[in-house]
């Protein structure tokens, strides 16, 4: 069984060309500094300024602080000219209030793959970083949001921890965050944390404990993940309200089709839905503008042209590319032979 599944994976991966992958942006940087500036440490700490003996800060770019993958089990101190500081894949457990207290010019502050557990976190860790934009703390051992952390955020990532609940103040007043990455943690429900994120364009809750799709989802939102949860069924008009909504995973949910009120997913807009492996014994309508569609392992019995296209002429046709049904209770003799009219365009069409 857990073979099949992982083989089905592999098959959507590559169809998620599209989709911003959750590599760092700007590995170049570290790619640069892997060319030549560790060699190059002691010079950079006598010409760009003080610099911690674990730590390098090449000559060329004094303002960023290089600590990444270094065995280190502690915080080092930080420099108040720092604004980028990788501090990656080392041991790190604690971050006290003290560290970054001078440190109000920092602006990136990696602190992914370390072993931070929210207890030994500083309240005030965070709070003097008031022009900070990038905050990455997946991979640690956190079981919620580090309190006070600045308004300034663009990008969050508190991904792979143990997060199982989210204050209402958790997130408030993140006018600029744009990237909020939760997924692989341990949520239930996110109550109403996600409350006036007025930027927020990609939301990952995915691989979460989550009953229900989230509460006051953010209205500019374009990318929703939601897959790997517990989601049963999806409220009444639950689409309509977002204008820029391109991508919704819903895939690994419990979702059945009296989940799924009428027309759910018929909005225009919408370039990628993915239902995989869920229960729905239907098809939902789609809008026509839809590009890719994944409906793979669900109990679907039928296959409702319908469900695409409700008028089929010259003019009139789905945009659908891409279509998955394998793994459903259809055969290729169910589809009836008008839908190359209808699917005019889609170049897989795998049942
Ligand atoms: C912060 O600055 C104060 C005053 O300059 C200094 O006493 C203190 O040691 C500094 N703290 C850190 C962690 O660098
Ligand atoms: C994670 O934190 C818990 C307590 O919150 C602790 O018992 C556990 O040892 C920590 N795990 C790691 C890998 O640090
Ligand atoms: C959001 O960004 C704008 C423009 O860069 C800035 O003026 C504003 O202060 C930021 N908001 C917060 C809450 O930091
Ligand atoms: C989708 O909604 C439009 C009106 O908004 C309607 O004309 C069309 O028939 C619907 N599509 C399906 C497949 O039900
Ligand atoms: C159901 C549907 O989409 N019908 C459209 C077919 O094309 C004509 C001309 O563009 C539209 O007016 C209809 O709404």
């Amino acid at each position: 069984m857990r073979g099949v599944c992982v083989f089905l994976l592999a098959c959507i991966m590559p169809l998620s060309v599209a989709m911003p992958d959750r590599q760092d942006p700007f590995l170049w940087l570290s790619a640069l500094h892997g060319r030549g500036y560790n060699e190059g440490s002691l010079l950079a700490d006598t010409t760009g300024g003080e610099c911690p003996d674990e730590c390098d800060c090449p000559p060329s770019f004094p303002i960023a602080m290089y600590c990444d993958g270094r065995g280190l089990t502690a915080m080092p101190t930080v420099p108040s000219r720092m604004k980028y500081l990788y501090l990656q894949h080392n041991a790190i457990t604690a971050l006290p209030d003290s560290t970054l207290a001078n440190s109000t010019n920092l602006v990136w502050v990696m602190l992914h793959h370390n072993a931070l557990s929210t207890d030994k976190i500083g309240k005030r860790a965070f709070a003097k970083l008031q022009g900070l934009e990038r905050l990455y703390l997946q991979h640690n051992n956190l079981t919620g949001v580090p309190p006070n952390l600045p308004r300034s955020l663009r990008d969050l990532r508190l991904n792979n921890n143990n997060i199982n609940k989210i204050t209402p103040e958790a997130l408030g007043g993140m006018d600029n965050l744009t990237i909020l990455y939760l997924h692989d943690n341990a949520l239930t429900e996110m109550g109403t944390s996600l409350k006036g994120l007025n930027s927020l364009t990609l939301l990952d809750v995915s691989g979460n404990k989550l009953k229900k799709v989230p509460d006051s989802l953010p209205e500019h939102i374009h990318q929703l993940y939601l897959e790997s949860n517990a989601i049963s069924a999806v409220p009444e008009g639950f689409l309509s309200k977002f204008s820029q909504l391109q991508y919704i995973r819903m895939g690994h949910n419990q979702l059945t089709d009296k989940g799924i009120p009428p027309n759910t997913f018929n909005v225009t807009g919408l370039v990628e839905l993915d239902l995989s492996f869920n229960q729905l014994e239907r098809i939902p309508p789609v809008s026509q503008t839809l590009e890719h569609l994944y409906l793979q392992a669900n109990h679907i019995k039928e296959f409702t042209l319908g469900s695409f296209c409700s008028v089929v002429d010259v003019i009139n046709f789905s945009k659908l590319r891409t279509v998955r049904l394998d793994g459903n209770e259809i055969s290729t003799g169910d589809v009836p032979s008008d839908s190359v009219l209808c699917l005019r365009m889609a170049n897989t069409i795998e049942v």
